[in-house]
């Protein structure tokens, strides 16, 4: 009896663990509208960014405020309130290591007008640009919307919430818990303290976790009928010369449902001069195509004299007896992107990526919006000859991939999965909802020349096959038009996710976290890397990650860690396993960790934060930089002719031929 008991119970958790590992690819909720806020003849935008009033919840009691109502009337009335910035992480922003390190939800309240003329015959639409990581909202009371995922927009309709003409509440909750099913995943533990328990927060990846109200929150109008959403991909004809513009516009409204057959839509495409180049006039299904000839495409910087260059497609959408009904216009770029398995083009031409891992991440800021710091960024990254950046580890801003847009930087757009493990359904769902937010807010964008699907994600586990095979085919199913890749960190051997990539991307720090300090220890094992990653998948490989801490101002001669020199160092030695790669035709670019300091949660291998940045956290040079941009203007050089600035090398002197012969003993 005891035996047969027993067995049942083996068989029962073996039963338990089987199903566990059983993961489907399920359909997901599928995002809607979120087009960019425009102001235009039929349109108007607010922000309500500024100070709110913020109250952080009792860790040990995070869900009081909804039993109690605090968003019924104003925070205040609740709690003591103080202020805090919108957009901002709440984090720095204080003194108080109990907000910095605050595991939980916190609230944020003010209140607004909204013009009485906004009641009147259209519709108004509350839009947050990211809340990291859950957010509930409501408006006057009642509940407006719910969304989890940090650094992605979601938006509601209002209309129905405002008083017009009159003072409105906003209230917001944001929960910054990661937990085994979020995106990126955590683990939250309850530990003893010296006063008694403590809830604390962990995660596997460095970066610091910081949360709150990260971009702007927009009022927008748009008419009772309106575009909702509009897709708009590009092609050129063999040698560049004639562009296409296919588009597909979706309407949300009455007249759209009672008068189907009678909507159509007016399109123009304006050059940068603002002369109209194209325009066509479409039936009731609002699917068409513009031809633009005599294009001028959308290049990268450094591979063209003039790159980023943005017409501008103008939509006005009908209803019968040309009434006019809406205006919506958007920024479009004109490329083609294809690949094959040695190469990646664009417009025709292979692409050698010269960039950059980042952050967003700022003293006191934390990740909020900073348009000053973005500007800054992007006048670095043009200084530096860098002409693409991952948006590692999570989607950045709107803002700046509009920014990416202009100055033709590439952008490898990842999604915010992040050492991904113990795969399971409620995780699978989640990160392609995560790529399905990102595809969709991200999808017309020329500078998005590729998605992310994951950052180090454990593909040595068992599932990571079918996990990944589902996360990239859904992924392809959403965009067919660009290739997908994923920043891998295991073993070649042990990986199971690259066979369903396009492009491998590999993170690897030789004479770091392996065999560290040893520089003669990198170059030929970065040529083995890659070489056994082409070899295994027959795919273009590129180097994702690869740097060392460095403390600004510490110099060591020789070179040891931490210092100056030996970040330069590590970063000659995979400059020469780049060029032996180069040769082979399949490795297509080189990515430094990273673009500049950023804030880590607190542990004795961090020194103030991560310190591989090429810039400090305050955006200035370590000497690493200045080599950094003599390759990188050089390879552009090489491989795209451009030009190079005129300060690339600093005069030294001029050596006249010696008519000695010295060797290496004179020195
Ligand atoms: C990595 C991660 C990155 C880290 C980096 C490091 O592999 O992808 O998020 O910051 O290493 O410096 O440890």
């Amino acid at each position: 009896m005891s035996f047969s008991l027993s067995s049942l119970f083996l068989v029962c958790y073996i039963l338990k663990f089987t199903l566990a590992l059983i993961i489907l690819n399920k359909e997901i909720e599928t995002s809607r509208g979120m087009l960019y806020p425009r102001e235009s003849e039929t349109r108007e935008v607010r922000t309500l960014d500024g100070i709110w009033n913020f109250v952080r919840s009792d860790e040990t009691n995070p869900t009081q405020g909804i039993r109690d109502g605090w968003f019924k009337d104003d925070l205040s009335k609740s709690m003591p309130t103080i202020p805090m910035p919108v957009p901002a992480s709440y984090n720095d922003i204080t003194t108080e290591q109990t907000l910095r390190d605050h595991v939980g939800t916190v609230w944020y309240d003010r209140k607004f007008f909204v013009p009485r003329s906004w009641g009147q015959d259209q519709r108004v639409w509350l839009r947050f640009g990211s809340v990291h990581y859950e957010a509930f909202v409501w408006i006057n009371g009642r509940s407006a919307v719910k969304h989890e995922m940090g650094h992605l927009p979601f938006e509601t309709e209002v209309t129905h919430l405002l008083n017009y003409g009159a003072e409105n509440r906003i209230t917001v909750m944001c929960d910054n818990a990661l937990i085994q099913t979020t995106v990126p995943q955590g683990k939250i533990s309850e530990v003893a303290n010296d006063d008694g328990v403590t809830i604390i927060q962990s995660y596997t990846f460095d970066f610091f976790n910081y949360a709150g109200i990260h971009r702007s929150v927009h009022l927008y109008t748009t008419p009772k009928t309106f575009i909702e959403e509009v897709e708009v991909k590009t092609n050129l004809s063999q040698n560049n010369s004639v562009g296409t513009v296919d588009y597909s516009i979706t309407v949300n409204g009455t007249a759209a449902n009672e008068a189907e057959n009678t909507l159509f839509a007016r399109l123009q495409i304006y050059n940068r001069e603002g002369v109209q180049v194209a325009n066509v006039t479409s039936d009731s299904k609002l699917v068409g195509s513009l031809q633009v000839d005599n294009v001028k495409p959308w290049w990268p910087y450094l591979m063209h004299s003039d790159p980023g260059y943005l017409y501008e497609l103008e939509i006005r959408l009908y209803a019968a007896k040309e009434q006019l009904l809406d205006v919506y216009r958007l920024k479009v770029g004109i490329r083609t992107l294809s690949w094959t398995n040695t190469t990646f083009l664009i417009n025709g031409k292979p692409i050698y990526f010269r960039g950059f891992g980042r952050h967003e991440d700022a003293d006191v800021r934390g990740r909020g919006l900073d348009n000053a710091l973005m500007a800054r960024d992007f006048n670095l990254l043009k200084w530096i000859g860098a002409n693409a950046y991952r948006t590692s580890h999570y989607p950045y801003s709107e803002e700046s991939m509009q920014f990416a847009d202009q100055h033709g930087i590439m952008i490898i757009d990842e999604c915010p999965s992040v050492d991904t493990e113990n795969f399971n359904q409620v995780l699978l769902d989640r990160h392609k909802s995560s790529l399905e937010q990102l595809v969709h807010r991200d999808r017309n964008h020329p500078s998005v020349v590729m998605w992310s699907i994951a950052n180090e994600p454990r593909t040595g586990q068992v599932n990571a096959d079918t996990y990944f095979q589902f996360v990239a085919n859904y992924t392809r199913s959403l965009d067919s038009t660009r290739p997908i890749t994923a920043a891998i960190a295991v073993p070649s051997n042990d990986d199971k996710a690259g066979r369903h990539l396009d492009i491998i991307s590999f993170n690897r720090y030789n004479a770091w976290y392996s065999n560290t300090g040893r520089l003669d220890m990198v170059t030929q094992r970065v040529i083995s890397e890659a070489t056994g990653w082409n070899k295994k998948y027959d795919k273009p490989v590129l180097m994702s990650e690869y740097g060392a801490d460095t403390l600004e101002g510490l110099h060591l001669q020789p070179a040891f860690v931490w210092s100056e020199e030996f970040q330069t160092e590590v970063f000659s030695r995979h400059f020469k396993a780049f060029d032996a790669l180069r040769r082979q035709k399949w490795f297509i670019g080189e990515f430094v960790w990273n673009f500049a300091d950023f804030k880590t949660a607190q542990t004795y291998t961090r020194v103030g934060g991560n310190k591989k940045g090429v810039f400090t956290r305050a955006r200035q040079p370590k000497a690493a930089a200045h080599l950094l941009r003599q390759r990188y203007f050089a390879l552009g050089r090489e491989v795209d002719q451009c030009n190079v600035p005129n300060d690339l090398f600093t005069y030294i002197v001029d050596v006249g031929a010696s008519n000695v012969n010295h060797d290496s003993a004179d020195l």
